[in-house]
């Protein structure tokens, strides 16, 4: 019988069945949680300028960047829904600066989670698709207040991965290490139900995104692979290329695991970010954990993501990812320096 339609809670029961006594019963409870704050989320962005929570707040997040209100809502959001079940045994989440301990009186897990609540967050007022990510650890035995070296596990330690994108359709992706599969939130029954099925990356593409008004910055591979795509048949590619760039890390995974694509966000020789935007541990390494899982490729262009072991919570990294062939050609050109 078609898995298509089927709820997400019975999916990772099924899922967690067939990796029986793998002790994945927390696991389907924990994204249970999950799934329940993306669903608040969903709501809470669809209808941010009806209950006057769009715009800017008055505060700024670690990351020194004027926070918008719906991040610290939806922050609030996640670790509420998140707390209170006994399956996590810390947070980090992209708008707070140290980790988020479990409250004394609440049961603790065997569960690490780190998320982005709201991805993209810039768009919220303009009206384009934004997102929550999510990279779930495991914590090492007994440990009960995790400290920052509990959390420094490399991207091939993560138990799970996903993202909720807050578009037309609300949508979550997610992966256990079991190949990646995509949810529909139908809201007539307030389920994420399968549509998408064990979702792969075609490993070739004709579509690049990139900020290129940071062109200036990059290294010479990333210089000389924008502009081949720039160039297409009329320099030394066989095909032309389409450009995109929605300035929504969410939106830019889901199109390339949708048709395929390369996405970038290198290094920059500007002093204010010089490993680029993207935040290891609540971007890079979740995205990659999926990326991988469908088939794709994702690199800083000199290693896999999935292997670099954080040293900070809030740590960046450059980030090429997608469609094999394309970021595997981005890899070579950074080998020949
Ligand atoms: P730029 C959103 O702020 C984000 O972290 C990613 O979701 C997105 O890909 C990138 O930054 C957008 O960066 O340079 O376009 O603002």
């Amino acid at each position: 019988m078609s898995s298509i339609g089927k709820s997400i809670n019975q999916f990772i029961i099924e899922q967690q069945l067939s990796h029986a006594g793998s002790g994945t019963d927390d696991l389907s409870g924990l994204l249970a949680d999950i799934a329940s704050a993306c669903k608040k989320i969903a709501h809470l962005v669809s209808r941010s300028a009806i209950i006057g929570i769009g715009g800017a707040s008055e505060s700024e997040n670690v990351q020194g960047e004027v926070q918008k209100k719906l991040d610290i809502i939806t922050n609030d959001v996640m670790v509420e829904h998140l707390n209170c079940h006994g399956y996590l045994a810390a947070m980090v989440s992209e708008e707070i600066e140290d980790i988020i301990q479990i409250p004394e009186q609440l049961p603790k897990g065997k569960y690490l989670i780190a998320f982005d609540p709201l991805d993209g967050s810039s768009n919220i007022d303009i009206n384009l698709s934004v997102g929550t990510i999510f990279s779930i650890l495991r914590c090492p035995q007994g440990v009960t207040q995790p400290t920052l070296e509990d959390f420094m596990q490399a991207g091939t330690e993560q138990v799970c991965a996903g993202f909720c994108v807050y578009g037309p359709t609300t949508m979550m992706i997610l992966t256990t290490g079991d190949g990646v599969n995509g949810f529909t939130l139908d809201r007539d029954i307030g389920e994420f139900v399968l549509t998408h099925p064990k979702m792969t990356i075609p490993e070739d593409t004709a579509e690049f995104a990139v900020n290129i008004s940071n062109q200036r910055f990059w290294e010479t591979p990333v210089k000389s692979y924008i502009e081949e795509c720039i160039q297409g048949i009329d320099g030394e590619r066989e095909k032309n290329f389409n450009m995109r760039w929605v300035a929504s890390m969410v939106s830019e995974v889901y199109r390339v695991l949708t048709r395929g694509g390369i996405f970038l966000y290198p290094l920059e020789t500007k002093s204010t970010s010089p490993n680029g935007k993207l935040r290891l541990m609540y971007e890079a390494s979740p995205m990659s954990f999926i990326v991988e899982q469908a088939g794709g490729v994702s690199s800083t262009g000199y290693q896999r993501i999935m292997d670099i072991k954080p040293t900070d919570l809030h740590q960046r990294v450059p980030v090429i990812l997608g469609s094999k062939n394309e970021v595997e050609r981005v890899i070579g050109y950074h080998e020949e320096g």
